[in-house]
């Protein structure tokens, strides 16, 4: 066989073999930034199947963006927990619960552990609808984010999880697709409200919580979906809020297998 065949060959039989396990998940994770990559990496600590579905082809979200783009992001305790065990460098902030730390250090680092931890992070496919079935949902619909912007109309392809999460920032896609597609869901998303770091920081926890039977909001799509505050350039609740997310999944499993 000619190099060029057995690299084509190889291709397609790892990538077969990748997407068969992807058939059925137990948590689907809409997102590669922040909330979502912790929500996979705690989750896939748990041996869980899991998969992260992000439409760039890198991931960190909004984290790689710093604050208007300076180079450093900001996060608060207690997030600094989550960020040191994956081995973050963080620089305190005189005088206050602050830390700066690396955008792209962080985003590697958390990227790392999450696939380390045993999920995948898929990248440049875009969720784009859900699986519904008898009020809960059930898996997502996805295609390769490429063709959408090609305005190619190719159909997409699907896949089941146990749970979603909607982990996609300030659209919260998910959560938006599922209440305009489905208004007998009674679900709306009135949006996040202007800034107030302090208020929209702590209402993001509360906000972390299964929005529907069998999705789950995290970060800011959190903050969407259930119309608190934004809160800027500091990421502490991102990480919070993912955590959050996957101890109330787990907590999930563990009642449905009583
Ligand atoms: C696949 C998708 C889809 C889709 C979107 O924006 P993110 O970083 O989201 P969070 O919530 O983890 O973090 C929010 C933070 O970055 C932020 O924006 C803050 C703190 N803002 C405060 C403020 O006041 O502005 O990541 C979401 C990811 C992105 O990478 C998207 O590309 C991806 O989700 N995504 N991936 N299918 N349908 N929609």
């Amino acid at each position: 066989m000619e190099l060029e065949e057995q690299i084509t060959k190889a291709i397609f039989d790892a990538s077969y073999e990748y997407w068969n396990e992807l058939l059925s998940l137990d948590v689907a994770v809409v997102g590669g930034g922040p909330s979502g990559l912790t929500t996979a990496k705690y989750l896939a600590k748990e041996g869980l199947k899991i998969a992260v579905f992000e439409r760039n082809l890198s991931f960190g979200g909004g984290v790689l963006g710093g604050g208007m783009g300076y180079t450093g992001i900001v996060i608060e305790k207690p997030a600094d927990r989550i960020l040191n065990e994956i081995g973050v460098k963080l620089v305190p902030v005189e005088g206050t619960n602050l830390y700066t730390a690396n955008p792209v250090e962080v985003s590697a680092k958390l990227g790392v552990s999450a696939i380390d931890a045993g999920a995948k992070i898929v990248t440049g496919i875009i969720v784009e609808d859900i699986i519904l079935r008898e009020k809960r949902i059930a898996g997502i619909v996805i295609n390769s984010y490429a063709i959408g912007k090609a305005n190619f109309h190719i159909d997409p392809l699907s896949l089941t999880a146990r749970y979603v999460v909607d982990a996609t920032g300030h659209e919260a896609f998910v959560t938006n697709i599922l209440a305009r597609k489905n208004p007998e869901t009674g679900i709306t998303v009135p949006g996040e409200k202007s800034m107030w770091a302090e208020k929209g920081e702590k209402s993001l926890l509360d906000n972390t919580k299964e929005i529907y039977p069998g999705l789950f909001v995290t970060g800011m799509a959190a903050s969407a979906a259930c119309g608190s505050c934004r809160m800027g350039a500091i990421f502490g609740g991102m990480y919070l809020s993912g955590k959050k997310c996957a101890e109330e999944i787990l907590k999930r499993l563990d009642k449905n297998k009583n």
